[in-house]
């Protein structure tokens, strides 16, 4: 009471509402005034901006708090009354006429469409010091995750455009969600950049908070061990996304802009924008209100499950079950042996890569219920079995993907499953957690997420009808992955697959030895048989015809330990890296027609 006059009036108010919701403690140890009164400001302004940033504000937080940690002390299950059974959703096979199809449909109506990158999160599991976008996706040309979003929407953009000629030419909003822990270097990346060529106005930064810690099952608020002026603060989750799209305004400005779909994404995904196209296509022609992408999911690996939960009342619904959780709901109800493999050596329950297309006024009309609230979790662990303690204070959390939790039964949930191969290769796992993932399970490491790009362009250029060698099996950081022909090329060059068949024609052959970078948009590869090294650059005002037999010394992959500190953080993690020994390099920076004939 003594301290009250140092605070504003909604100040003052905020301090009654702990007192009443039990939170004198954060308070108690308060010396007299004149004594650290700008600290006690200070603690206002964060106690402030905690209770603004939370839909509900900290009464409704504390309050949260109290039930879901009074369930998990009782050991409450979180799906009781749910009985797990395999959900049915559009399979995908990449390059049949179907596929073709949906890609055609998705890239027309991708200018109708927003992307939302969720980037807030550190990725403790990979221990890297940077953020995780700025990292190399392929070091072939060592574009970064962020740079191959970025000139993935703006292939998108022009695509779109292509395709409905005489409409009018949109802007594809780019949104990213960051932290505290990654604003200010993803700043600095696209500023450092010019923003990979997207115009800066085109993209929009939203920083999620941090939320309240709780030291107890009453939900009393941690104060900060390092200032006991500060309350202590953990990440809330990648579902603030929804709250943060909301009250930023945008998706009203994008209605009224026209547009239909919102797509979310994850940091470190640099097999994503094979897979979005025919994703939007599926949306658009089955009228998903949700559209959920999966891949095949081994047994306990790290990714969420898509799973149909049929409750006892008879509602059911089709969602993530995450993967800290499927193994003991499966097990809680007759599946005895957990999250097993089936005969396909494959789970049953097709694995969440968290990517959603949510078609656009739905979600208006659904966050417009919750304010953008999302169902939160709580994970305390407990010092003992009486549960009455904690060892580490928590926080509650939420996830993007439980969305639809909250969703009527007349809303259109569906998902869409491709090859892995094709749409899935996050880079999450240091080098050693990820040579111990067992045996025939994805790494999801650097090395095994820069791999899958190769994998996945040679299998693709494979489909349009080049010869490309089968891949050797290598070990980096003790880890056993297929090394295919490495092969990259910009998104300008084939976003489709309609796009990569008209590109590549005549006899042409890659050796596994091989490494070939496409980096202009109109460049044609014709009887080309290349065994060596070839990187080919051009302006979109020029095209480039690239054929005869390319024979060199090419690029070798050279082995590095990830403890190796006199090697960079980036490379290290992956294990290898490119010796350039000999090379055919073209560059066209002329407007005109070219041939190259080697
Ligand atoms: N992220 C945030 N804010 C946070 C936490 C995370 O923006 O507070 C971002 C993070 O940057 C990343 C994404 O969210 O882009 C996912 O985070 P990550 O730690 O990679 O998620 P996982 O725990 O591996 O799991 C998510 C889903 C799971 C899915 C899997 C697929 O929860 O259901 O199967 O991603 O990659």
């Amino acid at each position: 009471h003594k301290n009250l006059h140092l605070l504003s009036p909604q100040q003052v108010e905020l301090a009654k509402m702990l007192v009443e919701k039990g939170q004198s403690h954060l308070f108690e140890h308060w010396p007299e005034p004149g004594v650290d009164d700008g600290e006690k400001k200070a603690f206002f302004d964060q106690v402030a901006r905690l209770n603004s940033s939370y839909p509900g504000g900290l009464a409704s937080y504390i309050k949260i708090a109290r039930e879901l940690l009074a369930d998990s002390k009782a050991g409450k299950n979180p799906f009781d009354g749910f009985t797990p059974s395999v959900p049915t959703g559009e399979n995908l096979s990449h390059g049949d006429e179907n596929f073709i199809k949906f890609e055609e449909a998705g890239v027309k109506e991708a200018q109708n469409a927003a992307f939302v990158l969720v980037a807030g999160g550190l990725g403790e599991r990979l221990g890297y010091n940077g953020i995780k976008v700025a990292l190399p996706y392929e070091t072939i040309t060592g574009t970064c995750f962020l740079q191959n979003y970025i000139e993935s929407v703006l292939a998108l953009q022009e695509a779109s455009y292509r395709m409905t000629q005489g409409g009018q030419k949109k802007e594809i909003p780019f949104v990213i969600m960051t932290s505290d822990d990654t604003h200010a270097r993803t700043v600095e990346l696209l500023e450092s950049h010019s923003y990979f060529g997207m115009r800066p106005t085109q993209v929009k930064l939203l920083k999620q908070e941090k939320v309240a810690c709780l030291e107890d099952n009453d939900a009393r608020l941690a104060l900060d061990p390092h200032n006991k002026f500060r309350v202590q603060t953990k990440p809330h989750g990648h579902g603030d996304v929804h709250s943060l799209l909301y009250s930023s305004g945008l998706l009203y400005e994008w209605r009224d802009a026209g547009l239909r779909w919102v797509l979310f994404f994850q940091d470190t995904n640099g097999l994503l924008f094979k897979a979005i196209p025919a994703s939007i296509g599926v949306s658009v022609t089955k009228g998903y209100h949700v559209n959920s992408l999966a891949v095949p999911r081994k047994a306990k690996e790290a990714i969420g499950g898509i799973t149909k939960l049929t409750h006892t009342d008879g509602r059911s619904m089709v969602i993530n079950v995450e993967y800290n959780q499927l193994d003991p709901l499966l097990r809680a109800t007759g599946f005895p042996d957990g999250d097993v493999n089936c005969e396909t050596g494959y789970s049953p329950f097709p694995g969440n890569i968290n990517q959603l297309i949510l078609e656009l006024d739905s979600y208006i009309e659904e966050l417009k219920k919750t304010g953008g609230g999302i169902k939160e979790f709580v994970n305390p662990k407990y010092k003992d079995a009486s549960k009455t303690s904690f060892k580490s204070s928590t926080r509650l959390e939420c996830m993007m993907q439980d969305y639809p939790k909250t969703l009527p039964p007349s809303a259109r949930v569906g998902f869409t499953v491709m090859d892995a191969w094709l749409a899935y290769a996050p880079v999450k796992n240091n080098p050693e957690d990820a040579a111990k993932v067992p045996k025939g399970n994805p790494y999801h490491s650097a090395t095994s997420g820069e791999m899958a790009v190769y994998r996945a362009n040679s299998l693709i250029l494979r489909k349009a009808g080049v010869k490309v060698d089968n891949p050797v099996n290598e070990v980096f950081n003790g880890q056993e992955v297929e090394v295919w022909p490495r092969i990259v090329w910009k998104p300008t060059w084939g976003l489709t697959f309609a796009d990569i068949r008209s590109k590549v024609s005549g006899s042409c052959s890659i050796t596994q030895r091989s490494t070939l970078a496409i980096k202009g948009q109109n460049i044609f590869v014709k009887d080309l048989s290349l065994d060596g090294a070839l990187v080919i650059d051009s302006i979109d005002e020029a095209e480039v015809k690239v054929g005869g037999s390319v024979q060199n010394k090419g690029w070798i992959l050279e082995k590095v330990d990830y403890k190796d500190t006199s090697v960079p953080e980036e490379i290290r993690i992956r294990g290898f890296r490119f010796k350039q020994i000999e090379q055919l390099e073209k560059h066209c920076s002329e407007p005109g027609k070219f041939e190259l004939k080697a």
